[in-house]
């Protein structure tokens, strides 16, 4: 046989082998639907045989900062943009997105089951190793069940530990930006300001990002085991870890020595304070002052992987998020004078205009204006706008299937559900033609009392979110505080579009930077 022939044969055999797998796959699938009693994909999405186009705009409009608004445009765009789920094809592989409410129920609660986080272990392992963020099945069971008490009320209710980070954060404001004109970045505050307060929680001692030469603190003074490089370095390893885990299957490509040595200041400065509560004595861990996660989790466990992994995963989970709300909450009501005034008036009255012992846990929640303005701020910039599950079995969905879209639709076992909170939240059928408006006040309307799976910025299910209550309450005091000490806000001309250009790599928070000015 001469060489053109066995390439020909190849090529042909290649051609054959393709086809007899897409129409084997394709009776597989008739069969399932029929024994899963699934219908049709009422929207089906399709950009070429293999999505490529798909794939690209979407990285295009990740770095643009218009992700979310592409995504809104492609439900918006399908045949039936009213059926909120569609199957689509990203490089290849087949996908379902969804926006209903519905379908994220049965994902995340009642077929709870039938989905798990797929790859986000082998993604996330090098900075997070093994814990409740990372885990699926019974590892994150066990997970969930020692951390659960640490997230109870008592431990997330002392507000007083947050205010010396308040006053560096205050000190900052006043040096840079409490004049006419003095804009400064106040999100880049904020990641700090979260930063610092997270690590005291955690590990009883706080990195003080915030304390730099500008305030006139010299940070060598306190520069033991990485503590000064900790945040920057915990910065750029999530940036990594988004990258891995948009590459998918390809996500070992990702692995920089950058990445690497992140991780290993991370790293250094945990065990630190790893070895530091594992030789307390019983005694010591009986004084700490205030509530130290740690020196509560050495109570269940000696093992010092699981405390650090445990630490680390709770510091992801719960920093970025929180600094996400408090951005995005000032952007908006820098921009609506009108309601910073209605919260200022709300705040003075209940606590008047400095820190006191009057503002506490239960006191805070009781400010009805400061919680619409974080319900409406978390409904328009959810700090988790897209989350993905995978079938662990062949299974259906309920909605998105035949000529309605009211029928169930088969997920195969391995395929992705991508479902988008922010544009659920946005959907014009659960929140009125004003969606797109960000106004507080529609918490008081009647329209919101039954949104249940419709708003969902914690997540819901077995898997929500613990960090809840200790998000609320860091945010609530943050602003409380920055309402009463400042009498006004701005934000600098032209610095920001509306709606404005979003940064999302796991979390949300804004792309250009927030620069305000305050007014004492
Ligand atoms: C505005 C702030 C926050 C928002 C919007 C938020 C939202 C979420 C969401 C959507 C999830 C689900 C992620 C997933 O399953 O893929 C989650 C999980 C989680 N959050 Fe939060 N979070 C916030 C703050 C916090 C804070 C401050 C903490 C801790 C101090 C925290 C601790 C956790 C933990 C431990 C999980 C994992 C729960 C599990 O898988 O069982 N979160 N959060
Ligand atoms: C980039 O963002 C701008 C608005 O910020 C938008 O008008 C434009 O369509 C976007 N371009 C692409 C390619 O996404
Ligand atoms: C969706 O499409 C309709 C008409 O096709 C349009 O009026 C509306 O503004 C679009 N919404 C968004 C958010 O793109
Ligand atoms: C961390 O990253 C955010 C944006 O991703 C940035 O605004 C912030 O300044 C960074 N913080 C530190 C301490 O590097
Ligand atoms: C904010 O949203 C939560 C969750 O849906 C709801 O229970 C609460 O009543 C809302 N609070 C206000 C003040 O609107
Ligand atoms: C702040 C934010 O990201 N919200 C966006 C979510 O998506 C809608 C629809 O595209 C935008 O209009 C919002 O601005």
């Amino acid at each position: 046989m001469s060489t053109e022939i066995l390439i020909q044969y190849w090529y042909f055999t290649l051609i054959g082998v393709f086809i007899l797998y897409q129409i084997i796959s394709f009776l597989n699938t008739k069969y399932l639907m029929k024994k899963l009693n699934a219908k049709s994909f009422a929207n089906l999405r399709r950009d070429g045989y293999f999505g490529f186009k798909a794939g690209i705009m979407g990285m295009k409009e990740t770095k643009n900062g218009t992700l979310i608004e592409f995504n809104q445009k492609v439900f918006n765009e399908s045949a039936l943009p009213e059926v909120g789920t569609m199957k689509t094809f990203i490089f290849g592989i087949p996908i379902v997105l969804t926006k209903d409410p519905e379908n994220i129920k049965a994902i995340l609660s009642t077929q709870f089951n039938d989905f798990c986080l797929g790859r986000r272990l082998e993604y996330f392992g090098p900075l997070l190793g093994k814990g409740i963020f990372t885990l699926d099945g019974s590892g994150w069971k066990h997970s969930r069940q020692m951390l659960r008490p640490q997230f109870a009320r008592d431990q997330v209710a002392h507000v007083k530990a947050l205010e010396p980070h308040f006053q560096l954060l205050k000190k900052h404001i006043n040096t840079k930006g409490a004049k006419p004109g003095g804009y400064f970045d106040l999100q880049e505050l904020f990641f700090r300001f979260t930063v610092d307060s997270a690590t005291e929680f955690l590990f009883g001692t706080s990195v003080e990002s915030l304390k730099d030469e500008s305030i006139g603190f010299n940070q060598d003074d306190v520069n033991f085991a990485g503590r000064k490089e900790f945040a920057t370095a915990f910065n750029q390893s999530q940036i990594y870890l988004s990258y891995r885990a948009m590459l998918q299957k390809l996500y070992w490509i990702i692995n920089p020595k950058k990445f690497q040595d992140c991780n290993s200041i991370v790293h250094t400065f945990s065990d630190y304070y790893i070895n530091k509560v594992l030789n307390a004595t019983p005694e010591e861990i009986e004084k700490q002052s205030g509530y130290v996660f740690l020196y509560e989790l050495v109570k269940e466990t000696r093992d010092p992987q699981v405390l650090k992994d445990q630490a680390l995963n709770i510091l992801l989970a719960g920093r970025d998020t929180t600094a996400g709300l408090l951005s995005f909450a000032i952007f908006e009501l820098a921009q609506h004078p009108e309601m910073w005034e209605r919260l200022r008036k709300e705040i003075l009255g209940a606590f008047g205009n400095d820190v006191s012992e009057k503002i506490t846990f239960e006191s805070l929640k009781k400010c009805e204006y400061l919680k619409a303005v974080l319900n409406e701020t978390l409904r328009m910039y959810p700090s988790v706008p897209r989350n993905t599950r995978i079938a662990t079995k062949d299974t259906t969905i309920p909605r998105g299937g035949g000529p309605d879209g009211m029928s169930p639709v088969l997920v195969r076992k391995g395929q992705n559900v991508v479902y988008f909170i922010n544009t659920t939240h946005l959907d014009p059928a659960y929140y009125g033609k004003d969606a797109d408006q960000f106004r507080p006040e529609r918490w008081f309307e009647e329209s919101t009392r039954k949104l249940g799976w419709a708003y969902l910025p914690f997540n819901g299910g077995p898997r929500i979110c613990l960090g809840q209550q200790f998000a609320l309450t860091e945010a609530s005091y943050a602003i409380t505080r920055l309402v009463q000490s400042y009498s006004k806000v701005h934000i600098k001309p032209n610095s920001q579009s509306y709606p404005p250009r979003k940064m999302i790599h796991l979390t949300m928070c804004l792309l250009d930077p927030l620069l305000v000015s305050f007014e004492e």
